[in-house]
């Protein structure tokens, strides 16, 4: 095999954000955009003589950047590659292969629920062999290399075809094709009571998966359908596309409408759920209801005890700062830690790896445990209906029954998409130099009692991280957080996330963009969103 070395030079912009490197798929496919970043990735991870997954979510570029990514990895001596069959694996599949095979890490080709396609988004991560995504030291170092980058090295042999499974060569490099469903289904029937579900089902539970033509198409077809008996069909928009049918494989109330509307109409399915593009995602909602992902978190984690694989108990549970402190109190009634780490999977690592968190979660649609080291949307529909089939409840009823107990956090997220980045720098930044101000000072009615922004310190490995976002709380329990996105591609995004806790004897009925109202108001004249956005509202509301 023929290597060349091609010179280089370093390219703006290569910077990981929340989840790995993430820009158009236009600036992705720019001249040597794609190898800068992977040879970076290569000289931080030192890849001669080890074993790496690689697989993504099927969006436009996939196939031309696995091919690419073959060859470089040939190239830079890997041993041996494992790879979905056509390139295709869903996130938390490639997390558990890393795991499973125990490999020295993994390259998953995402750029989650953006939009696909030559006018969407592309993105590529390093996930680290315990089969999360890498940690800032690490996204750090690579970031690094690619500022001083000179030059590349690519196997002049094209990469054989990855589109049956089998063994095949790279020069000395193996490479491994394999089903990409497989192993994955495997791991499910370990963790949940398939023959509950089964038997649910088969008594007429009636079920609609909103696969939004990403990767969870497969992954559910074979599970839902073909292992636990929902008939032909339950499973919708199940064939992968590249561009995602032209749609936004984002699973939450915007984007998934179609799926709201089937489940809202009183003659609807019993369940409904939808996954991302990469498969991490879930939304969950039953007839009538939409279930918040914090509070799906919340629910998970307290009845966890009722699918096999966490029958003996939780260890903890920890969630994104943002996310509702609807898991803490389920953490306190069950006495097991409760964690409260930045925005991103990658910060649950160590506490998985320690043993200290068993159940995670985030309010961006994201549920896992540590089966995995990547959130799990199908794992999380699972659940939801082991939980279903044990307690013999409608999803209604299970979330009466939850708030009846621990009360209900109502929440809210408001997305200000696509906002100038300066704008929105400046907006963070002045709100940041006036947190101390605030305390005592009065806000749509509602007084500040605390101003802060988030700092963490790992419990486990002590490793920093600052600014993550800006906490304002209130009198009353009344919360708002402040933060920038860290994986959009056009400006900025600004999220203003939101939460208030009724008590079990308070109103657990109401709408809950009402019960935020006011807190909402408050966040707005704090920040001036509206006045330096010039929006008069939101561009998503989840
Ligand atoms: C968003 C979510 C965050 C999630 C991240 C990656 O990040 O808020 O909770 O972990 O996406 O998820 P940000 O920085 O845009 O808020 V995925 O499914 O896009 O890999
Ligand atoms: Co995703």
């Amino acid at each position: 095999m023929q290597i060349k070395t091609r010179a280089t030079r370093p390219i703006d912009g290569q910077k990981p954000g929340t989840s790995g490197l993430r820009k158009t798929t236009e600036v992705f496919s720019q001249s040597d955009f794609l190898q800068n970043y992977v040879q970076s990735m290569f000289n931080v991870v030192e890849p001669a003589g080890k074993t790496y997954v690689i697989g993504g979510d099927g969006r436009y570029f996939n196939d031309v950047a696995i091919a690419k990514m073959l060859r470089m990895a040939a190239a830079n001596g890997v041993k041996k590659v494992i790879v979905g069959r056509g390139g295709l694996l869903s996130t938390p599949a490639a997390s558990h292969l890393i795991r499973k095979y125990e490999t020295d890490g993994g390259f998953i080709l995402s750029a989650s629920h953006n939009p696909g396609g030559p006018k969407g988004d592309f993105g590529l991560k390093y996930n680290i062999p315990n089969g999360g995504p890498a940690p800032e030291a690490i996204t750090n170092a690579i970031y690094e290399q690619t500022k001083t980058l000179t030059e590349y090295h690519i196997a002049q042999d094209d990469a054989p075809s990855i589109t049956e499974e089998g063994r095949f060569a790279l020069g000395d490099m193996e490479i491994e094709v394999i089903d990409p469903v497989a192993d994955y289904a495997a791991l499910m029937e370990t963790l949940i009571d398939f023959d509950a579900i089964r038997d649910l089902i088969s008594r007429g539970f009636t079920l609609r998966f909103d696969a939004m033509h990403a990767i969870t198409g497969p992954y559910a077809v074979e599970i839902l359908e073909r292992r636990l008996g929902a008939p032909h069909g339950s499973v919708v928009n199940r064939r992968p596309s590249p561009d995602f049918g032209g749609g936004h494989p984002d699973p939450n109330p915007v984007w998934a409408k179609d799926l709201v509307d089937h489940l809202m109409d009183p003659d609807g399915p019993d369940f409904g759920a939808a996954s991302d593009g990469d498969g991490d995602r879930n939304m969950i909602m039953g007839r009538g209801i939409y279930v918040t992902p914090s509070d799906s978190l919340a629910v998970i984690a307290a009845n966890a005890h009722l699918a096999p694989g966490y029958a003996g108990g939780i260890a903890g549970i920890a969630r994104s700062m943002p996310t509702s402190g609807a898991a803490d109190r389920v953490a306190a009634k069950l006495g097991v830690e409760a964690h409260q780490t930045p925005t991103g999977w990658k910060f649950f690592g160590t506490l998985l790896d320690a043993g200290r968190a068993t159940i995670c979660g985030e309010e961006s649609a994201g549920t896992g445990s540590n089966h995995v080291r990547e959130k799990d949307g199908l794992w999380a529909v699972l659940m939801w209906l082991n939980i279903i089939a044990a307690r013999k409840q409608s999803v209604q009823e299970i979330m009466d029954d939850h708030w009846a107990e621990y009360g209900r956090t109502y929440y809210s997220r408001h997305d200000y998409e696509a906002v100038d980045s300066d704008v929105a720098n400046t907006l963070m930044d002045d709100l940041r130099d006036r947190l101390e101000t605030l305390p005592g000072k009065s806000f749509a009615g509602l007084t500040v009692t605390h101003a802060q922004d988030f700092d963490y310190t790992d419990p486990v490995d002590g490793s920093r991280a600052t600014a993550q976002g800006i906490i304002l709380n209130f009198e009353g329990g009344a919360r708002a957080v402040l933060r920038l996105s860290g994986t959009g591609t056009q400006g900025a995004t600004i999220r203003l996330y939101l939460e208030n806790h009724e008590d079990p004897a308070g109103n657990l009925a109401q709408d809950p963009q009402k019960a935020l109202e006011r807190v909402a108001r408050a966040a707005d004249q704090i920040a001036e969103l509206e006045k330096r956005t010039g929006r008069d509202a939101p561009d998503v509301i989840t």
